[in-house]
């Protein structure tokens, strides 16, 4: 979206509709402004309404920190990964009070901190609506029974709201929810004396019953009786939100990041997303099929500036900052000016060991929107040691404790992990052997285990087969040597290994069989970057519409067409630098 993004979140403006954040009252009225909070307070026969805004989220941890706050509900957010300063965000969560969780997935960073844990129920299991970018309304339906005794959200904030005494939620179904919502929207939303007129007004839509919100078509607001198609586009009439119905430009100074590059932290952290995985990766980082396209933590990096920190491609590094720091490997391939390193803000403490950016990110916010600077926190970088690299797969999660470094994979039918180590395995001890053993909780002697060793090499390969199906293997090295993890991942959708497959474990691929499709680029169709390399080369494709047409990839979702363009790009310099 570049520097443009008006929000992100798929129902961030369903948010600010119904005063989800803390600056705001319910539907587009404000604090600060005693007619709003009157108008509010009147339509809810309220006999108290806050009359200044709450604290935003930086602010709130750092009010916990300091203990003015000694109770918070976290609902549907992730902050111990997503916001910055990670681990004083822990450490508030650690002395506070009560810390009340509603999420859908049960083992998150901020659930760890949880004393009391609420389920809920996602957006394909619930019932109600939306709001997109361009103000359109639509139903969302639930399309999956809801898990054991998860809830909807609203369910559970109408029963604690009871529970503690508060009147006016007895809602039995979200259709009676949307009615006050839509009556609030239109409640003295007029220009007469005590009203105040906001472009927010759905009160064509009061009123709708179970049968005609179910039936409700996505329309765009404002939906009032003037506008009963809905407005495409809004301020037509150039009427605006302010009393005098005229808009406002705000000049703003430009201002410099608040933490400047030094000599100790010279480099410039960026942080962002990455195409397959959705922010904290709860629930993204489930899918085997998306964890084919990157599969663990990078730091993006101009070779130069790689060189001159002693670290290399493929590497780990770690990097730190005045607040904290996190491990992950090192790649050049995102065309990263010199002076600037980028690290994705998906990977946390329940997929990795040590892959949390949010630890490193600067605190410091904007005065007036509160949005931290997370595009901006200075770092220094350097090689993190470790003498063995490796990898395992397995049906069930293997033992950790004596890894140095970690990264889960979700995989369809097995769980892979990157592995790295610091220890020196003394080949004289069968200590590799132990240790695989360990690894995966082999007591037994009889097991079906086949093993590969090549001491001077550092070189250690195993497998764990139980009635001809393949448990678990690991392959570690001193080495850059390891084999692709996508045939031996392919040998756990099999019922039984064949001869063959038993005589190819240990080398990691099919013998004389199969080519490896590499990486995957296109996740709906499954097409790996090397069978799309090799159609651009052998059928000289030169769009990302010849590649589709030959190999599916782009054909669906076409989130990968800006990839595949690159692609076409990379293969034709190879072939030139060739000639
Ligand atoms: N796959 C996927 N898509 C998502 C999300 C996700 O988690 N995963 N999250 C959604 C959400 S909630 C949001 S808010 C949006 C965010 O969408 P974007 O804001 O588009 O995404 P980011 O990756 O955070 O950053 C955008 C770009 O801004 C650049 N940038 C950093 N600093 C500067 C600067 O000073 N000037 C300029 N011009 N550019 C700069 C970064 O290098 C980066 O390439 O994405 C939404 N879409
Ligand atoms: N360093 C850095 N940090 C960033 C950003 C960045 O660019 N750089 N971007 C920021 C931005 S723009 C955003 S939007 C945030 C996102 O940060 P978060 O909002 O913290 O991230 P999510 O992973 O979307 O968290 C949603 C949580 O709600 C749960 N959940 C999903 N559906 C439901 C539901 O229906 N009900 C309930 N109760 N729970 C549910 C999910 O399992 C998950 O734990 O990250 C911010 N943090
Ligand atoms: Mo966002």
């Amino acid at each position: 979206m570049g520097p443009f993004s008006f929000t992100g979140q798929p129902n961030a403006m369903g948010g600010r509709e119904v005063g989800g954040l803390s600056n705001t009252l319910a539907a587009h009225l404000e604090f600060g402004n005693p007619l709003h909070a009157e108008i509010v307070q009147t339509f809810w026969s309220s006999p108290a309404i806050a009359q200044r805004a709450g604290l935003k989220a930086v602010e709130l941890f750092d009010a916990i920190e300091a203990g003015r706050v000694k109770a918070v509900w976290i609902m549907g957010t992730n902050p111990v990964v997503s916001l910055p300063d990670g681990d004083r965000v822990k450490q508030a969560l650690s002395k506070c009070e009560l810390v009340v969780t509603s999420d859908i997935i049960e083992k998150t960073d901020t659930n760890a901190f949880a004393h009391v844990m609420l389920p809920a129920l996602g957006w394909g299991e619930k019932d109600g609506t939306v709001t997109n970018s361009e103000r359109r309304i639509s139903r969302q339906r639930a399309f999956i029974p809801a898990p054991g005794n998860a809830r909807a959200d609203w369910r559970i904030i109408c029963d604690v709201a009871k529970r503690m005494g508060f009147e006016g939620f007895d809602f039995a179904a979200p259709h009676e929810i949307f009615d006050e919502h839509a009556r609030l929207s239109a409640y003295r939303n007029n220009d007469s004396e005590n009203g105040v007129y906001r472009a927010f007004n759905i009160g064509g839509l009061v009123g709708l019953d179970r049968t005609r919100y179910d039936a409700l078509k996505p329309m765009q607001w404002p939906f009032s009786a003037q506008h009963e198609a809905g407005v495409a586009r809004l301020f037509e009439t150039r009427r605006f939100s302010h009393a005098d119905g005229r808009a406002r430009f705000i000049a703003t100074a430009p201002r410099d990041p608040v933490n400047a590059p030094d000599d100790e932290y010279p480099l410039i952290l960026n942080t962002g997303r990455v195409r397959d995985q959705w922010h904290t990766m709860t629930r993204t980082g489930r899918s085997a099929k998306l964890a084919g396209h990157i599969s663990e933590s990078f730091i993006d990096m101009h070779p130069q500036d790689a060189l001159a920190c002693g670290v290399r491609e493929g590497e780990l590094a770690r990097v730190s900052s005045r607040w904290g720091s996190m491990i992950a490997r090192v790649q050049h391939g995102g065309g990263m000016p010199r002076g600037s390193v980028f690290v994705p803000i998906h990977w946390n403490d329940q997929v990795a060991s040590d892959a949390r950016i949010g630890a490193v990110v600067n605190p410091v916010v904007d005065p007036v929107s509160g949005e931290p600077e997370f595009k901006h926190t200075p770092v220094s970088i350097e090689k993190f040691h470790v003498t063995w690299h490796g990898f395992s797969l397995s049906r069930d999660v293997p033992e950790l404790d004596a890894v140095t470094h970690w990264t889960r994979i979700h995989g369809s039918r097995f769980v892979r992990y990157e592995l790295a180590g610091r220890n020196r395995f003394d080949a004289a001890h069968d200590d590799h052997h132990d240790w695989a053993r360990a690894l995966f909780h082999i007591d037994d002697p009889h097991a079906d285990w086949i093993e590969y060793e090549d001491k001077s090499a550092g070189v250690y390969r195993a497998a764990h087969v139980i009635d001809d199906r393949i448990e678990s293997c690991v392959f570690i090295s001193e080495r850059a040597d390891l084999p692709a993890r996508a045939w031996l991942a392919s040998l756990f959708e099999k019922d039984r290994l064949d001869d063959e497959d038993r005589a190819s474990l240990l080398l990691g691929q099919a013998i004389g069989k199969g080519e490896d499709t590499g990486p995957t680029v296109c996740s709906c169709f499954g097409v790996g970057r090397n069978t799309i390399c090799n159609a651009i080369r052998e059928k000289g494709l030169k769009t990302a519409a010849e590649v589709t047409a030959c190999v599916k990839a782009g054909g669906n979702c076409g989130s990968c067409v800006p990839e595949l363009k690159k692609l076409i790009v990379e293969t034709e310099m190879a072939r030139l630098s060739t000639v």
